[in-house]
């Protein structure tokens, strides 16, 4: 789509897919936020700048009209109107901005409005992530072939872990809906997946939710970071993800 059509019909723009997707049919709203910021950006940046040329002061100049007096608050030239438009126009975009926000935050934190095909127990340390073996959805109508009998089987392909440095590994299949039940045995952490937009706190003696539709994402390799100041090897804590297409 052309950039003039992108900013008529506020469509999710296909440039924004290579920033990771459009999460979950939510990518024209980060377009909105974005472009709304730019043309606000803009319209600041251009009054400001002929502002600084049109009022600048050259040395013998009388003092201008509204030339700022210390303790002299410059009521002369005010203007209701403007005040009153400049209150209620930014009020209405602000508005618009928190609701459209709301429908993908709704989203992200709707785990169980999400029917998963496998849950991964992760348990965070100092200064680890462990994923334990996928649990398959057993009351899933027609479960994935590596969910097949109810048991998670590990598909054949998936061997890209054997090659990590990373201090924690996980393979998941493309198509899949995954659960996070996260835990942590020490302190806290939070799981973060900059590249697929997932941040959840995880916390010692709770369990905390995050989800993933994988078939979003492209396959291939992201990472996992600690999100959540650890401790001396947080800046090391990280983990491989990698989005396998099962032939
Ligand atoms: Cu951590």
């Amino acid at each position: 789509m052309s950039l003039p059509k992108d900013l008529i019909f506020f469509e999710n723009p296909t440039i924004w897919n290579d920033f990771g997707g459009d999460y979950g049919g939510f990518g024209g709203v980060v377009w909105q936020m974005f472009i709304w910021s730019l043309i606000v950006g803009l319209l600041v940046a251009v009054w400001m700048i002929y502002n600084l040329i049109y009022f600048r002061h050259a040395d013998g100049d009388p003092d201008h009209k509204d030339a700022l007096k210390a303790g002299v608050f410059p009521h002369e030239r005010g203007n209701p109107k403007i005040e009153i438009a400049w209150t209620i126009a930014p009020l209405i975009l602000v508005s618009w901005l928190t609701l459209i926000s709301l429908g993908p935050l709704d989203y992200m934190w709707d785990v169980d409005g999400q029917e998963a095909d496998i849950t991964i127990e992760v348990e965070a340390s100092q200064w680890w992530w462990d994923f334990g073996t996928p649990i398959c959805n057993e009351e899933k109508e027609n479960p994935q072939e590596w969910c097949s009998t109810g048991i998670y089987q590990k598909p054949a392909e998936f061997d890209q872990c054997e090659t990590s440095k990373a201090r924690g590994c996980l393979e998941i299949p493309h198509g899949a809906v995954i659960h996070f039940r996260l835990t942590s045995i020490d302190v806290l952490h939070a799981f973060n997946f900059p590249e697929l937009g997932i941040k959840q706190d995880v916390v010692p003696n709770l369990d905390t939710l995050t989800w993933l539709d994988t078939k979003e994402f492209n396959t291939g390799h992201y990472s996992i970071w600690c999100a959540e100041y650890c401790g001396r090897d947080h800046a090391i804590m990280d983990a491989d993800i990698f989005i396998t297409e099962i032939a």
